[in-house]
C-alpha cells in the first residue's frame, strides 16, 4: 500500500483514540483495564498494626492515580535475566527491560539488533559452543542492578548487572532504557558481586568472578582445588572491555568501591578453599580483599602481569602489593560503603557482625604501617544472618538479618564508640519483615546523595503474605518508610524470581526519551546503513529486493499499516524484513508477529527493527502488529506468502 499521510500524525495517543470510530470503545476498555493498577496507586496498603498504620494512613506513601512517583526503582530479576523498573513509593511495577533473557513481547533474542548484542562480546570459545545451541544464551541470572556515577551521585547514563549463569556483564544505556552491550568475562567464572567506581567519574565497573576453577579452564587440573582460582575483574564501563583482572584466595562475593576512586573491595569466603559446604564453612575467618586500583594501573604500565586471554591479570593473592586481605568473622557476604564516605560494612553472613573499614587506614594498610585488622573500626553484633546493609545518610545503617527475618538500624559512630570500649547499643530498632530478606536498599543509599527516605526489604519468602499460588510462591518486596525516624512497612510487594537487588533513585536523575528520532548510535545503525546501500530511504520504504537466495523485506509502519500488505518469496530464500515505524505520536509502539515462523519485534516510534530467518516453511504467513497501536490495531496485518521450491 502507498503511504498516504494520516490524520493521526502528530496527535496524543489519547486524541488518536478519542477521534477514531473504535476510539471511544476503547478508551472505556483501557479505562477499565487501568482499574486495578489504580486501585494500587491509591494507597499502597499497610502491614503492620497499631500506631504505625495511622502513619501510613496519613499518606506516606500514597500515590494516586495520574500522579508520578518520586523514585524510580531499578529492580533485578534474579533468574528471569531481566531488569525491572517500579515506582517507588508506589511500588508500581513500570517496565521490564530485557537483558540475558529471552523476551516474547520485543523480540529480545529475536531481533538482528538484539541477537548482535547479545553474541558481539561473547569469547571465541563460547560462540563456538553455542553454535549449535541457537547462538546465544537461553537464560541469565542478573542479581546486581547498579547505575553510573559523578562525583559520588547517580547521573543517569548507564545500569550495569551481572549475569551469574553465564558469566557475562551488560549495560543498560537510560536515555532509550535498553541493553546496549553485553560482555563475556574471559577468564572468570560466574560474575556475582558488580558495582561501578563512584567518583570522579564511573571508568571501572568491579566484577567478581565467584567461583574458583582452574586457569584456563580447558580440562587441565579437573580434580586438583588447590589449583583453582577466582579472579576479580575491572572492565571499563565505557568501552565495555575488560581492563585488567586479579587472581584471589578464596572465593569472590559482593565488592563496592569507595567515594575517593581509589579502592575496591569484595568479599571473600572459602579461606579454606574447599569444593563443598562442609569444608567452606570450616574455618571461623574469612576476609574483606582490598584491591588498589591505583597501584594496580602502575603495575600494568610497568608489564608486571601475565597476559591470558588477551587481558593482564594481576597475582593479588596472599603477599601481593595489589592487594591486602582483612580477617572477617565466618564467610561475610554484603559489602558497602557508606554515604560518609569513609565507612565500609562487611557483613558477617553465618557471624552475627558486621564489621565496619575506614578506607582513611587504607593507605598506611598496603604501605604495612598497620595490620590488616586495624582498619577495622567497630563490629558491632546484630542479630542472625546480616546479608546486606543500607543507609540513610544520618550516620545511620539498615541490616537485613536474614535468619531473624528483621531489619536492624544502628548507628556508626555507637558502633564505634562500643568498639573502643564505651558502654553504648549502637542499635536504634529492629523491625520484624516477611520473611528472610536478602539485599535491602535507601533512596539514593549508595550515593552521598542518600535522602533518608525510603527503604526495601526484598524478602526471600512470601510464606503466608499473599493468597496462595501453589507451591512455588511470589518473593516479597517489602517498601518501609524510614523518613522520620521509625521503621514503618507501609507495603508487600510480590514479585517473580527473584529480584536479588535494586538501587532506589531519584526521579529527575532520569530523563528517557519518548521516542527514537535523531537517536546517537541507534541499535539499528547497521540496517538503516544496508538499505541505504541499496538505495532504500527508510521513512519511505516498500521494497522487496532480491539478491540470488537472500530476500530483503523493507518496510515502514504508520498506523494501522504495514506499508506493504503482502510479499512473496520462495522456500529455501534467507529472508530480512527491517521495518521502521514512522508515527511520532507519543507511546505509539508497533510490533511485527510472523505467525508460524518464531519471529517477532518491537518496532519502537522512529526506530527500526529487523529479523534474518530462513523461510523453509512454504505457505500463507500472516504477520500482524502485536503491539495495541490504534482502534484498527488488529487489522494492521499482511501476508508472506512463501512459494514451494520448483513450483
Ligand atoms: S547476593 S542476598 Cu547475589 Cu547480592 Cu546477597
Ligand atoms: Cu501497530 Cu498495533
Amino acid at each position: 500500500m502507498k503511504r498516504t499521510k494520516t490524520a493521526i500524525e502528530g496527535m496524543s495517543r489519547r486524541a488518536l483514540f478519542a477521534n477514531t470510530g473504535k476510539g471511544a470503545v476503547l478508551a472505556g476498555l483501557a479505562g477499565a483495564a487501568a482499574g486495578p493498577a489504580a486501585l494500587l496507586g491509591v494507597t499502597t496498603g499497610v502491614a503492620t498494626g497499631g500506631a504505625k498504620l495511622a502513619r501510613a494512613s496519613e499518606g506516606v506513601a500514597t500515590v494516586a492515580p495520574g500522579q508520578l512517583d518520586e523514585y524510580y526503582g531499578i529492580w533485578s530479576s534474579g533468574q528471569c535475566g531481566e531488569v525491572r523498573l517500579f515506582g517507588v513509593p508506589s511500588m508500581r511495577e513500570l517496565m521490564r527491560i530485557p537483558v540475558f533473557n529471552i523476551d516474547s513481547a520485543t523480540g529480545w533474542g529475536i531481533t538482528n539488533e538484539s541477537r548482535k548484542i547479545l553474541t558481539e562480546g561473547l569469547t571465541p570459545e563460547t560462540k563456538k559452543f553455542l553454535e549449535s545451541r541457537g547462538g546465544i544464551w537461553q537464560n541469565g541470572d542478573a542479581h546486581h542492578p547498579h547505575m553510573s556515577f559523578t562525583d559520588g551521585t547517580y547521573d543517569g547514563r548507564y545500569i550495569w548487572i551481572n549475569d551469574k549463569a553465564n558469566t557475562r556483564v551488560a549495560r543498560i544505556r537510560c536515555d532509550i532504557m535498553k541493553t546496549d552491550k553485553i560482555i563475556e568475562i574471559p577468564n572468570a567464572s560466574d560474575i556475582h558481586g558488580l558495582r561501578p567506581q563512584k567518583y570522579p567519574k564511573t571508568k571501572y565497573i568491579f566484577a567478581n568472578g565467584e567461583h574458583r576453577t582452574p586457569l584456563p579452564n580447558d580440562g587441565r587440573d579437573l580434580d586438583k582445588p588447590e589449583n583453582y582460582h577466582a579472579i576479580f575483574t575491572a572492565l571499563d564501563g565505557e568501552e565495555m572491555k575488560v581492563a585488567w583482572q586479579v587472581i584471589v584466595d578464596g572465593n569472590l562475593d559482593n565488592c563496592d568501591a569507595d567515594y575517593q576512586g581509589r579502592y575496591a573491595f569484595s568479599t571473600c569466603y572459602n579461606s579454606e578453599e574447599a569444593v563443598n559446604l562442609e569444608g567452606m564453612m570450616s574455618k571461623d575467618t574469612d576476609w574483606a580483599v582490598i584491591f588498589d586500583t591505583k597501584r594496580i594501573e602502575e603495575g600494568l604500565a610497568a608489564g608486571d602481569y601475565t597476559e591470558m586471554k588477551g587481558v593482564p591479570v594481576f597475582d593479588g593473592r596472599h603477599g601481593s602489593k595489589y592487594t591486602r586481605y582483612v580477617p572477617i568473622p565466618n564467610s561475610p557476604h554484603g559489602i558497602n560503603t557508606a554515604p560518609d564516605g569513609h565507612h565500609v560494612v562487611v557483613n558477617g553472613k553465618l557471624s552475627p557482625t558486621v564489621s565496619v573499614l575506614d578506607v582513611r587506614k587504607f593507605a598506611d594498610l598496603f604501605d604495612d604501617k598497620i595490620q590488616p585488622r586495624d582498619v577495622v573500626v567497630a563490629e558491632p553484633e546484630l542479630g542472625l544472618g546480616p546479608l546486606h546493609t543500607a543507609f540513610d545518610g544520618k550516620g545511620n545503617c539498615f541490616t537485613t538479618l536474614f535468619i531473624d527475618s528483621q531489619v536492624a538500624k544502628w548507628n556508626i559512630d555507637k558502633a564505634i564508640a562500643k568498639f573502643n570500649g564505651e558502654e553504648v547499643d549502637p542499635i536504634l530498632e529492629k523491625i520484624d519483615v516477611h520473611y528472610q530478606p536478602g539485599h535491602n536498599h535507601t533512596s539514593m543509599g549508595e550515593t552521598k546523595d542518600a535522602d533518608g527516605q525510603w527503604l526495601v526489604s526484598l524478602n526471600k519468602f512470601s510464606k503466608d503474605r499473599f493468597l496462595n499460588v501453589g507451591p512455588l510462591k511470589p518473593e516479597n518486596d517489602q517498601l518501609i518508610h524510614i523518613g522520620d525516624g521509625g521503621m514503618t512497612i507501609v507495603h508487600d510487594g510480590p514479585t517473580y524470581a527473584e529480584p536479588h537487588d535494586c538501587i532506589i533513585v531519584r526521579a529527575d536523575v532520569l530523563n528517557p526519551r519518548t521516542n527514537y528520532a535523531d537517536l546517537p548510535n541507534p541499535p539499528y545503525q547497521d540496517i538503516r546503513d544496508l538499505m541505504a546501500s541499496k538505495g532504500v530511504d527508510y521513512l519511505s520504504a516498500e521494497d522487496v529486493i532480491r539478491e540470488g537466495n537472500k530476500v530483503y523485506v523493507f518496510m515502514h509502519s504508520y498506523a494501522p499499516n504495514f506499508s506493504l500488505e503482502q510479499f512473496t518469496v520462495e522456500e529455501g530464500d534467507e529472508v530480512t524484513i527491517a521495518i521502521t515505524n514512522i508515527d511520532d505520536v507519543d507511546d505509539l509502539t508497533h510490533g511485527f508477529t510472523l505467525a508460524n515462523y518464531g519471529m517477532v519485534m518491537e518496532i519502537p516510534p522512529q526506530g527500526t527493527a529487523s529479523v534474518t530467518f530462513t523461510a523453509d516453511r512454504p505457505g500463507v504467513h500472516w504477520y500482524y502488529c502485536q503491539w495495541f497501536c490504534h482502534a484498527l490495531h488488529m487489522e494492521m496485518r499482511g501476508r508472506m506468502l512463501v512459494k514451494p521450491k520448483g513450483v
